[in-house]
């Protein structure tokens, strides 16, 4: 018994010695240690043994049981210890490599005078409203005195969705819903998108406009002549030239249309310019009495101006980019300059 204990303890010392993972050690610890391993089955075995000599067999193979597990112990815990090192090795983190780099995101040349515009009037005590993009017939046109049989609808290329729904071609329904909502005194922008039938060099389909109001009694002509001067002045510079032509709109009486000096060639004349020495920035007018009925204010109690910018145009003139259609492109190279 003795010699047969003796025997499997330095054969089970010699297979862990060669043991080179700790799949190798734990089959070995199964093989002797376990349940009905070679160690175990010897304690079985003792049964068979005269008594006196019982005591002694058994507390040797308790000492060879307690000598093998702690063998085996030290063995997994050096191939533990071995694959944690492995494991930080490989996980190492040069922590003096430079960091990637997050390509910071810009706001695209549009965005920028749209927020630029929208800044100079709610400095001036506007507020900034938004509405529906695709709008009632009645809103983009019959309660802008535009009724259906009216000429001026001609001037407008506008995609229906069917006879009463069309995507807006300004954003002045929003101030016709503000109006039926709030009552004067009212100073409100409509920035947003606006949508017409229109593709070539200089059109584009969807494009961005800011439209504005200002209702109060007594509000004249010349409170819009100094919202608009101040409004230009801060959007080109102080020196800015800036000169009204009577116009015409079926919103508003009277009407205005609003030049400044030539960005470009400073009133020479150029090509932008088309030789004027001037550019077409804003329309403008007092507000049509028609429009005021529609939203059931008393045209003798009530006054005010309106007037609609389009944002493209403007980019095009602040940042010296000669086709709109960069805007829409969405080419990088062109965007990163901004
Ligand atoms: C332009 C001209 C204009 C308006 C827009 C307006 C809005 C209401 C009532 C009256 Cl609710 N008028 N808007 C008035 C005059 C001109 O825009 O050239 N836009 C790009």
């Amino acid at each position: 018994m003795t010699e047969k204990l003796n025997g499997l303890l330095k054969e089970a010392l010699s297979e862990l010695s060669k043991a080179s993972a700790k799949e190798a050690v734990l089959l070995i610890k199964a093989k002797y240690l376990g349940r009905k391993g070679e160690i175990p089955s010897l304690l079985k075995e003792m049964g068979a043994l005269p008594p006196e000599g019982r005591k002694q067999a058994g507390e040797a193979i308790n000492r060879a049981k307690d000598r093998l597990e702690e063998e085996v112990e030290k063995a997994l815990s050096s191939f533990q210890e071995r694959e944690k090192e492995e494991k930080l090795r490989k996980e190492r983190v040069d922590i003096t490599l430079p960091g990637r780099r997050i390509p910071p995101g810009g706001k695209h040349p549009v965005t920028q005078i749209m927020n630029e515009v929208e800044e100079i009037f709610y400095g001036l005590g506007f507020d900034i409203e938004e509405g529906p993009e695709v709008e009632l017939d009645y809103y983009n046109f019959e309660a802008l005195n535009l009724p259906k049989d009216h000429p001026a609808r001609d001037m407008q290329d506008t995609f229906y969705i069917n006879e009463e729904v069309l995507l807006r071609t300004h954003t002045s329904p929003v101030q016709i819903r503000v109006m039926e909502k709030k009552r004067p005194p009212l100073r409100v922008i409509a920035p947003g998108t606006v949508y017409r039938r229109d593709s070539d060099i200089t059109h584009t389909p969807m494009f961005h406009q800011v439209e504005g109001f200002m209702v109060d009694k007594g509000v004249t002509f010349s409170n819009l002549k100094g919202v608009l001067t101040l409004f230009l002045h801060k959007l080109f510079g102080e020196d800015t030239g800036i000169r009204f032509r009577p116009s015409f709109f079926p919103f508003t009486e009277p009407s205005a249309e609003i030049d400044i000096r030539c960005v470009i060639c400073g009133g020479k004349g150029c090509r932008v310019c088309k030789g004027s020495g001037w550019l077409e920035i804003l329309g403008a007018g007092m507000i049509h009495p028609g429009v005021f009925r529609a939203v059931n204010y008393d045209t003798e109690e009530y006054s005010g101006f309106a007037f609609g910018l389009g944002i493209e145009r403007i980019a095009m003139l602040k940042f010296g980019i000669d086709d709109l259609r960069l805007f829409f492109e969405n080419d990088l190279r062109f965007l990163r300059q901004f």
